[in-house]
């Protein structure tokens, strides 16, 4: 099979975002754009001559052609081993696992996450390395910068290869081997949760709805719920991944996952429910008639891990991101162990992980996770959330109430401005950005700000500094707000506003979070002037 060093040019708009490329599909299927990335990957990791790698993705519209196409640039760039999921796919998760397991070099993932999928929607690609997390920032970096380099890549040439037969297969001097993309993942599960229990409580008439949004986690939530666990069939709803997640959206939010949640908060509602997104890394939980935030799911979890067999012997502690609430972070002083703020992404817990210093971390955009994977795991958190159920016989309401009575509850929600114009979405960071240094003490309507900064983080394992991570703006009375811009958009800029309001008062735990956190919006709003910068009037998603 001959193989070829195509001549390129560096192709614009192939920085890394939050978690690696992501761009509209049409972008990824222009002539060189994929394969210039992939081969600023290789290049960027050091080359790949001898390496083994996984490969998978969420099996969204170009996750095929693009795996083939990936396989034929390893082999000509000389690697000596591909691990593939069966027909190209693999949960992030799983893929995550799958690096440890394999003691892989690493691992492409290929992905938009929760973004829609099709020819006019969204496709991504990223690294993860050895330990199975998100390439660091200085990985992406170097990426980066081979991508502004480049002159050709290499591919080899020839026939596609068949991804639906397990077992290995040769392409030139590389290995092949396409494994079941759902088997090591639901054996690791098995070593995490107490699947006894678990089964015990579905065949007590425990019942549940997951709801898979036609993404990657239908395969793993019908054999770890359904077959293993004894969930009755019919407990996975969209539990099809299909190209175009059946034309939807695969955000679990409540938003996205409006079916999910009319069952929830409908007559007849089942006990739990819970949803995926497109790669299988985010969670939402709710409860009958009770939506459980993300930042208030990771503190629950951190107050009940204990229950489950993995963490019996305790945490070593806990991180969240640093828009996330300070929910956990009352938990952790309870427990005594160690909370570590970080910025937005993933990639910024693997360290920590890694040198022992925290067991679970999570974040407000629907990601909890353990040190079982490098990667925010889905339904490993609807696991954990199943044995606290079966161990403690709560319902989540009553679980929630506990936990708010106890630490007090850190109302919360984020409002999202998409496709805004990215020079008036910067100049209103700017312009705030210059103002925060003057704004302790000021009163805006009815909040008093307490202070106000722009985050920036210091790994405490590396050294490493990341700057510009979002500004702060930190009210009396338990009150913040926080800005930043996303990195995962693919259109124009999205402002996300992040409002939390904490609550002690034992009267005030079950009042509505939009009018709790009223007060806060208004003086978020005034401050930034981002009506009038931007034009917005409101935003376009509020979770
Ligand atoms: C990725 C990152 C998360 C981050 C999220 C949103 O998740 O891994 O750490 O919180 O994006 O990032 P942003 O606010 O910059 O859009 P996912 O699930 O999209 O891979």
């Amino acid at each position: 099979m001959p193989m070829q060093n195509v001549r390129t040019t560096p192709i614009e708009g192939q920085k890394p975002g939050t978690s690696g490329l992501r761009k509209k599909t049409a972008v990824f299927r222009r002539p060189h754009f994929l394969e210039n990335y992939v081969q600023a990957t290789f290049d960027g990791i050091g080359g790949v001559e001898g390496k083994t790698l996984v490969i998978g993705g969420d099996g969204r519209f170009f996750n095929d052609a693009a795996v083939q196409i990936i396989l034929r640039m390893a082999c000509a760039n000389g690697a000596a081993k591909c691990i593939v999921g069966r027909g190209g796919l693999l949960s992030t998760p799983a893929a995550s696992h799958l690096i440890r397991l394999r003691k892989a070099d690493g691992g492409l993932i290929l992905s938009a996450s929760h973004n829609p999928g099709g020819p006019d929607a969204d496709f991504g690609l990223k690294f993860n390395g050895p330990n199975g997390g998100p390439a660091t920032e200085a990985v992406t970096d170097r990426i980066f910068a081979c991508t502004q380099t480049l002159t050709f890549y290499k591919i080899a040439a020839g026939e596609d290869v068949d991804l639906a037969q397990l077992g290995t297969h040769k392409l030139e001097g590389m290995t092949i081997e396409i494994v079941d993309p759902v088997a090591d993942y639901a054996a690791l599960m098995q070593t995490i949760v107490d699947f006894p229990k678990i089964k015990a409580l579905f065949a007590g008439g425990f019942t549940m709805c997951f709801d898979a949004m036609h993404a990657i986690t239908g395969p793993y939530a019908h054999t770890i719920l359904e077959d293993m666990l004894g969930a009755p069939k019919g407990t996975v709803i969209n539990g099809q991944p299909s190209p175009d997640f059946g034309k939807g959206h695969p955000d679990p939010n409540p938003i996205w996952a409006k079916t999910l949640m009319d069952k929830m908060y409908g007559a007849d509602a089942p006990d739990f429910g819970a949803a995926s997104d497109g790669d299988g890394d985010r969670n939402m939980i709710v409860g009958r008639g009770a939506y459980v935030t993300p930042s208030d799911s990771l503190a629950l979890l951190t107050a009940h891990a204990h229950l489950a067999p993995a963490y019996r012997g305790g945490l070593a502690g806990v991180a969240r991101s640093m828009p996330t609430s300070r929910a956990v972070d009352r938990v952790a002083t309870s427990l005594g162990i160690g909370c570590f703020e970080t910025p937005t992404g993933w990639k910024f817990f693997g360290n920590l992980l890694d040198a022992g210093k925290v067991t679970l971390c999570g974040e407000e955009s629907a990601g909890t996770g353990s040190d079982h994977v490098r990667e925010k795991d889905g339904l490993w958190a609807v696991l954990l959330w199943l044995n606290i159920l079966a161990e403690t016989g709560k319902s989540v309401s009553d679980l929630m109430a506990d936990l708010w009575a106890a630490h007090g509850r850190c109302y919360y929600s984020r409002l999202d401005y998409e496709d805004v114009d990215s020079d008036k979405a910067n100049s209103m960071i700017d312009a705030l950005r210059v103002r925060l240094p003057m704004l302790a003490g000021a009163r805006i309507g009815a909040m008093t700000v307490e202070n106000a900064d722009e985050f920036s983080y210091l790994d405490p394992v590396d050294g490493s500094k990341s700057m510009g991570q979002g500004l702060r703006i930190v009210f009396e009375g338990g009150a913040r707000a926080v800005f930043r811009l996303s990195g995962t958009g693919t259109q124009g800029a999205t402002i996300r506003l992040y409002l939390e309001q904490l609550e002690t008062d034992p009267a005030r735990l079950q009042d509505a979070p939009e009018d709790m956190l009223r007060n806060v919006r208004d003086a978020a709003l005034e401050l930034s002037d981002l009506t009038a910068i931007t034009g917005r009037t409101a935003p376009d998603v509020i979770t």
